[in-house]
């Protein structure tokens, strides 16, 4: 219920200035709860005015505190109660708002309103995470990134529930607390934080063979994204939609990143969650800042109910994708995330996710992974929220009306007038009344699939097959893709102190996957090469699928990548100049470094005032380095270890360097050779067409085996 209305939000400070005409609704809704303290006394919650917020009220002024300061108990007591409990699992997350709009209208699929109104700014709130660590772990671990999205449509909250990989761990909800117990910190000793480097998990995975297409996903680049928007999303599960004439389709859900799909390199991800733990976080929100949204498109892989039975795999087993070649990607709308939340807590924290919040036209699938989910995410919500109303939180929700005989309850906000909480009734005159179904704005209605069997508690033989998928997978990826696998799981099975667990994962699950994967992991690992596979696998149509491979994902543009400019005094300002207006022409931007954060003097006698320092705003927070030229400003960071260090590791993470002029000296002080990212020796102007053309391949894949060997 509104408690409070203030300014209007485009009148308030901050984000508020930003253009969000795309999402009226939602936040007029929020409006309605956003406080605003400025210019207003500070009062006790129940608003009377505080005279002194600095000392409690004691017996003399050396004396005991006095129990009848009501001022500092209420202050106190609230404080002692701000914590809630963190999402069991997902509880390191950042969201924004957004608007989704739909190109064409579906009614062919599905009768949902939001899906067939291209007029419509549906309002979305959308909250990224990593899944294994705590609220205050680093962002760039190696993980699976949550991708939950509330869509507020006109006939309800619509959730989809996603990650940025289209398959899952396991295959039936009954093992999901098992699997969260061995991926999570180790019990008695509370480690690692944030990763699956231990024992418990990879004796859990090797022991479950169903979690090997997963577990490749999560040893391959797609765990350590660059950015959220930089990844796909995937609703995992098989949906059904309906359309008015009450015809079924299955559907998968894709996100589609237009900044493309990249990725860290391990290195910098490791180095990333110690100097920067916020990274993912704090480029989302500097990215809305700044009004360069982030934007997805939103796809649908439609698979006719005659074509249920038609491929290799279930569709109902969430360890399966469907593969592009297969059934493209139909694109039909577009998602914009344009405005921050106001507040962390009130909004990312308090969010509420359900896979069960669908509404008419959509309609769950009997996944066996889907259906206990239906069940664990409002059970989640009463322990996290503290009780059953957390759906009148203000972010939760809907924009549509909604009214029903549900009363009562811890934190009940709604003052529901009417004596008659029942139905039917005759003192209220019936209402609220149901709506019958219908084909527009109706009543919702489950899909009506026969159902028949026996009660049992058995996995489908049709679920069986667990590795044929990873192969195509590991086939599908590009060389480089394929090494950081092999290294990325060498790198995690070397963390595992038992060296059985190690053995049975290289035997019984990589060989099965595939043999060089095995055998060159087992050889990293000291361990004896694996004999072949253990499970004899059927022929499959399809050898790779060339959709899986992120070499394929790039967005052909450098919009919103960012590049270090090294300055220092008398740094070429023509070379900077040159370099800002072919970045701003693009949508991409930079930031100048200096040795401190003093501002230094450039070429033309003008100050350059840095973002940040050398160490300060590290290579590993950008997309490529460039150095202007200038005799005096190349001589000085010569001679500056961290400068140099600068480089080296931009080098050694595949990054485009432009080395303008006399800074292209600084290559032949470090060895570094020119390739296709390392441009030097000219001025700005003629290496822009290069760096600009390297930034935009995202790294120098050919630079890789040279550096390695560079100690950076
Ligand atoms: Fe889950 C949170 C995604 C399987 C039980 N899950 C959660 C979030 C995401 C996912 C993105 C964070 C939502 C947010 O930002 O608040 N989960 C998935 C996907 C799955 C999946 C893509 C498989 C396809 N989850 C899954 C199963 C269960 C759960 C099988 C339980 C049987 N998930 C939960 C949960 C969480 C959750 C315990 C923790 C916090 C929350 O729900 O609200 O209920």
């Amino acid at each position: 219920m509104p408690q409070k209305k203030k300014a209007p939000s485009s009148q308030l400070a901050g984000t508020d200035t930003l253009d969000r005409r795309n999402n009226s609704r939602k936040h007029e809704q929020l409006d309605a709860f956003r406080e605003d303290a400025s210019g207003e006394a500070l009062t006790t919650n129940t608003g009377v005015r505080i005279a002194d917020n600095k000392n409690s009220l004691k017996a003399g002024e050396r004396g005991p505190s006095l129990l009848e300061d009501f001022i500092m108990r209420e202050k106190i007591t609230h404080f002692d109660h701000e914590r809630i409990p963190e999402r069991v699992v997902h509880a390191r997350g950042a969201a924004a708002h957004g608007v989704f709009k739909l190109y064409e209208p579906l009614a062919e699929l599905t009768k949902a309103a939001f899906l067939n109104d291209t007029q419509a700014d549906t309002p979305v709130f959308v909250r990224f995470s990593t899944v294994q660590g705590p609220r205050g772990s680093a962002d760039t671990v190696r993980d699976v990134r949550g991708f939950a999205t509330k869509f507020y449509t006109s006939e309800g909250n619509f959730d989809l529930v996603g990650n940025n990989m289209p398959v899952f761990f396991i295959q039936d909800a009954i093992k999901f607390p098992d699997f969260v117990h061995a991926v999570k910190p180790e019990a008695h000793n509370e480690m690692p934080t944030g990763g699956s480097a231990h024992d418990t998990f990879w004796d859990f995975v090797s022991l479950q063979p169903e979690s090997a297409h997963m577990v490749l996903w999560t040893m391959s680049d797609r765990a350590i994204p660059t950015s959220f928007r930089a990844m796909q999303g995937f609703g995992v599960h098989t949906f059904r939609l309906i359309n008015a004439a009450g015809k079924s389709v299955f559907v998968k859900f894709h996100w589609r990143p237009l900044s493309g799909v990249c990725s860290l390199i391990w290195d910098e991800a490791q180095k990333l969650a110690g100097k920067d733990p916020d990274f993912h976080r704090r480029a989302l929100w500097e990215d809305i800042e700044s009004g360069d949204y982030p934007e997805w498109e939103l796809g649908l892989q439609v698979i006719p109910q005659a074509d249920e039975d038609k491929f290799d795999f279930d569709l109902l087993d969430p360890t399966k994708l469907v593969p592009e070649e297969l059934v493209p990607v139909r694109k039909v709308g577009k998602l914009t995330l344009n405005r921050n939340p106001d507040n962390f807590f009130a909004e990312t924290e308090q969010v509420a996710f359900h896979v069960g919040h669908i509404v008419p036209g959509i309609d769950f699938s009997n996944d066996p992974l889907m259906q206990g989910r239906l069940f664990s995410y409002t059970d989640t919500q009463l322990s996290r929220l503290g009780g059953p109303n957390f759906n009148e939180l203000p972010i939760n929700r809907p924009v549509c009306p909604f009214h029903n005989n549900q009363r009562d309850a811890i934190h009940r906000q709604t003052v529901n007038k009417g004596r008659a909480a029942y139905e039917p009734n005759s003192i209220d005159a019936g209402w609220p009344k149901e709506t019958p179904p219908a084909a527009q704005g109706g009543g919702f209605e489950s899909y009506p699939e026969p159902m028949t069997g026996i009660k049992l508690r058995k996995r489908s033989d049709s679920f069986s097959d667990h590795f044929s998928q990873a192969t195509l997978f590991f086939n599908s990826m590009s060389p480089h893709e394929q090494e950081h696998i092999i290294s990325a799981y060498s790198f995690e099975l070397s963390k595992v102190e038992r060296v059985e667990i190690r053995a049975r994962q290289v035997n019984e699950v990589l060989a099965n996957i595939d043999m060089t994967l095995a055998k060159r992991v087992a050889a990293n690992l000291g361990l004896p090469a694996p004999k072949g596979p253990t499970v004899e696998l059927a022929a499959r149509k399809l050898r790779a699928s060339p959709a899986l491979s992120q070499a394929n994902l790039l967005p052909g543009n450098i919009k919103s990548r960012k590049v270090a400019v090294l300055i220092a005094d008398g740094a070429a300002a023509a070379d900077i100049a040159a370099l800002l207006a072919a970045l701003k022409k693009e949508g991409a931007s930079a930031k100048l470094i200096g040795p401190t954060a003093a501002p230094v003097t450039g070429s033309d006698g003008k100050p350059l005032v840095p973002h940040g320092s050398y160490e300060g705003l590290p290579s590993i927070a950008f997309d490529a380095v460039f150095v202007p030229g200038g005799a005096a400003a190349a001589k000085a960071l010569a001679g500056n270890g961290a400068a140099l260090h600068y480089l080296l590791e931009a080098y050694k993470h595949l990054k485009a360097i432009a080395l303008c002029g006399e800074a292209g000296e600084l290559a032949k002080q470090l060895r570094l050779e020119a390739d296709a990212g390392l441009l030097a020796g000219k001025d700005g102007k003629a290496l822009l067409a290069g760096f600009r053309k390297a930034i935009g391949e995202h790294r120098v894949w050919a630079r890789e085996p040279k550096a390695k060997q560079v100690p950076a």
